[in-house]
Order: structure tokens, then C-alpha cells, then sequence
């Protein structure tokens, strides 16, 4: 009998979470493309990104609109952002950063996915070691990256990341993007070029650990119930 009512609720259990209509929709992300400024082809702006903050120093961070030497074509419209490391004369490093705040709160149980373009130049020698990172109250709590060999010369390549949001996480959310100077790269520039940034909020759905729990309770349940029979058919 306990097996019965186990196969029958897990089995209802799992056609409920095939069947659930998942509803995904984007968090709005301010020029989320870099097309709010209009810039000539090959023009680029210096640490000034509409929508977003800009740091780590002269030329290391800002909203581009390549020639076709440097990158085929934007993924999403004519501009992309971009984050250059490089070494100074004096040895001094810079790396670039740039990130922004959302207008939306973290909400627990929720399944956040931030993705991104990320695209390596025709004519810079490398993708700079970054990151990406999503933030709560100004803290990363998920983060992803990716590698100069996962992207062609010349191409843009997805990264994707996803966060269930605990109820810990309080606060509002934000995204950035950071650079970092690697010592091997030497005095040459290395950019990082982004674009289409995107942010998914889904409902969290149980983890296949969770459904094992519930499976092993259900276990426990009828073993119990087992037990109390036995005990009443003794008695
Ligand atoms: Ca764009």
C-alpha cells in the first residue's frame, strides 16, 4: 500500500512540474545594447556609457561603434561596450569596469539568468581575464566568465549565468562587468567587447535534490504507516 500511494504522488508530482507553465520575462536593464549614444563608425566614448557607471581609468571602459576591422558586426545594433587592460609606461595596471543598479528587488525563490554578448577583436591579441557578475545590494552573489579560447578573433560568443535568489538575498538587484589585468598580457591592450545584456527572472523550480527529498519522505511515510498496520493487525 505504501508503495502504491508513493509511485502515485511522486508521479503526480512530477507531471505537475512538466506540465507548470513557466513564466520567464526580461528585467528592464537601462541602454542594455549601448545604442543610446550615436557614435560615428570606429568612434568610442572614454569612461561615459549612458545608463551605466564607468571605471578604472583613462580608456579602459566606455561604448564603441567598431569598424569592420575590428569586429564583423555588433550582435544588436551598430554599438558594444568595452573592457581594455593594459600596462602603463610606469608599470601601473588598468583594468575596466562598468555596472549599473536595477529598479527591481531581489525576490526570493526566484530564478535569475543574466546573459551577454562577449566578443574578441579582430585586432587586439587577446580577451582580458573578466567577469560578470549579478548583484544583490551591491554584493555579487552569481557570476560567470568567458575564456580567450572559448571565443573566435573577430566573433561574439554567449556566457550565461543563472541564480536562485535565496531570502537572504535582499535588496536591489544590479550587473557588472569587470576587466582584469593578467601580468602575461605585458604592455599590450587586451579588450573585452559586450553587448545584449540581457536579465530573465523565472519562477524557481525544485532542484532534482529536492524531489529526492520528497521522494525519500514519502519513503519514510508509508514505512511508518506499514509499521502502525502491522501493529493494529498484531493487536
Ligand atoms: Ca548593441
Amino acid at each position: 500500500m505504501g508503495k502504491c500511494i508513493l509511485a502515485m504522488v511522486a508521479a503526480c508530482g512530477l507531471a505537475g512540474a512538466a506540465g507548470a507553465t513557466t513564466i520567464v520575462r526580461e528585467v528592464a536593464i537601462a541602454n542594455a545594447s549601448f545604442e543610446a549614444q550615436l557614435l560615428g563608425d570606429g568612434s568610442y566614448t572614454n569612461n561615459d556609457i549612458t545608463g551605466w557607471h564607468v571605471g578604472g581609468g583613462t580608456n579602459t571602459a566606455g561604448a564603441q561603434n567598431p569598424l569592420p576591422s575590428a569586429l564583423p558586426r555588433a550582435p544588436d545594433g551598430r554599438n558594444v561596450a568595452y573592457l581594455n587592460t593594459f600596462q602603463l609606461w610606469n608599470g601601473y595596471t588598468t583594468q575596466g569596469s562598468l555596472w549599473q543598479t536595477l529598479g527591481e528587488q531581489a525576490e526570493a525563490g526566484t530564478r535569475y539568468t543574466l546573459s551577454a554578448q562577449i566578443g574578441r577583436r579582430l585586432d587586439v591579441a587577446s580577451l582580458p581575464d573578466f567577469v560578470a557578475e549579478l548583484l544583490v545590494d551591491g554584493q555579487a552573489v552569481a557570476s560567470g566568465t568567458l575564456f580567450n579560447a572559448d571565443v573566435a578573433h573577430g566573433t561574439f560568443a554567449t556566457l550565461a549565468f543563472d541564480y536562485l535568489a535565496t531570502p537572504a538575498a535582499k535588496g536591489a538587484l544590479g550587473i557588472r562587468f569587470t576587466s582584469r589585468y593578467n601580468p602575461v598580457q605585458g604592455k599590450e591592450t587586451w579588450q573585452a567587447t559586450i553587448d545584449d545584456v540581457r536579465l530573465t527572472a523565472a519562477p524557481g523550480v525544485p532542484e532534482p535534490a529536492s524531489w529526492a527529498m520528497m521522494v525519500v519522505g514519502l519513503g519514510l511515510a508509508g514505512a511508518a504507516l506499514r509499521r502502525q498496520r502491522a501493529a493494529q493487525a498484531m493487536g
